[in-house]
């Protein structure tokens, strides 16, 4: 009798055990959701001069609400892969198709050069956001949002925990897809002024650059997989169509498109799936003129390089992805096309 009460005590406490690890658990995942605030140039959808425009901001977005560690604070929206105006509708038409309530801000309609850091809707946003608490900014487009937001509030600077973005590139590599190129370093040259005042204000970078994502590509089979998975997967397969005829025309034959977007929203929730080191920086002149292809230089304004190498000496160091771990570009692939769904 004796041995059946100790018995039941046992599982009794294990069973009060369980419940209080489970609820400390759940406050945990409550407290360590990393916030982040999103800025993107979304052209999902978007024909602009009878020319798609790059898709995979959308595929971001969508990743980002649907990351269960991960809790997007707002979006912001920027001038780039579209006019401004064009990338607001297409997050808009993105978010009308999945069930989450996130802010959404108008940004920066051109380069701050031209614009001369006039503030915007998504600038103040994101300066009350980080008036308050220390958060990464995931910065998808050009850097015209975020470079106003440091210009005009120093203050808040120390408060972003890390600024993650996809340009850079090692000392002297041309950009090239298979034989094409040399390509632009797209976000870079749409705002070279913004990258510089975010330099100056030296802002913990981490970068995702063309090299890292070169040989990642979502292709056609993927694209159909996501035709399967809900509304807002059929959204993105749709849109994509124009885009993937375009990069097919281009690239003779290719069927898909790379997700350089994805690849910096993933350093983000899978760390584990980079090679990163620091390095140092410097800004000039491109080796290079452009040639080739229309659409790969329209719009070029600035003919500069954003290099990165350990040898430099810059005021201060940047984390620099330059690979995938070995084995980790399928996972990186298939995390893509698991994270769209409604
Ligand atoms: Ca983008």
């Amino acid at each position: 009798m004796m041995k059946k009460s100790k018995h039941l005590l046992v599982m009794l406490s294990s069973f009060l055990l369980t419940i209080a690890l489970v609820g400390v658990y759940r406050t945990m995942s409550r407290v360590e959701k990393t916030g982040i605030i999103l800025d993107t140039d979304p052209g999902l959808g978007v024909v602009e001069e009878g020319q798609a425009r790059d898709v995979d901001d959308g595929l971001v977005i969508v990743e980002a609400l649907n990351n269960t560690s991960i809790e997007v604070l707002g979006i912001g929206v920027v001038q780039g892969n579209s006019r401004v105006e064009n990338g607001m509708k297409s997050a808009q038409q993105i978010l009308s198709k999945i069930d989450k309530e996130v802010p959404l801000w108008l940004g920066a309609a051109d380069s701050v050069s031209v614009s001369n850091f006039e503030t915007n809707q998504a600038v103040e946003e994101m300066a009350k956001i980080l008036a308050t608490r220390r958060v990464k900014i995931l910065a998808i487009g050009p850097l015209s949002n975020v470079a106003t937001l440091v210009q005009r509030y120093p203050k808040v600077i120390p408060n972003i925990e890390e600024l993650v973005v996809v340009m850079g590139r090692s000392p002297g590599l041309e950009f090239f897809i298979e034989d094409k190129g040399p390509l632009r370093d797209f976000n870079f040259d749409m705002d070279v002024e913004a990258v510089q005042t975010v330099l100056d204000a030296k802002v913990p970078m981490t970068l995702a650059p063309f090299e890292l994502s070169v040989n990642a590509l979502i292709d056609g089979e993927h694209v159909k997989q996501l035709q399967k998975q809900g509304v807002v997967g059929e959204h993105i397969y749709e849109g994509s169509q124009a885009w993937m005829q375009a990069m097919e025309r281009m690239f003779e034959g290719r069927q898909g498109f790379h997700p350089w977007d994805s690849a910096a929203f993933s350093y983000l929730s899978h760390p584990e799936f980079f090679k990163c080191e620091y390095r140092g920086f410097r800004i000039s002149k491109a080796r290079h003129s452009l040639q080739g292809n229309s659409l790969l230089e329209q719009n070029l304004k600035e003919p500069f390089w954003f290099e990165l190498s350990n040898e430099f000496n810059s005021p201060y160091q940047l984390k620099f992805c330059f690979a995938f771990e070995d084995g980790a570009l399928p996972l990186f692939l298939d995390s893509i096309v698991q994270a769209i769904h409604d």
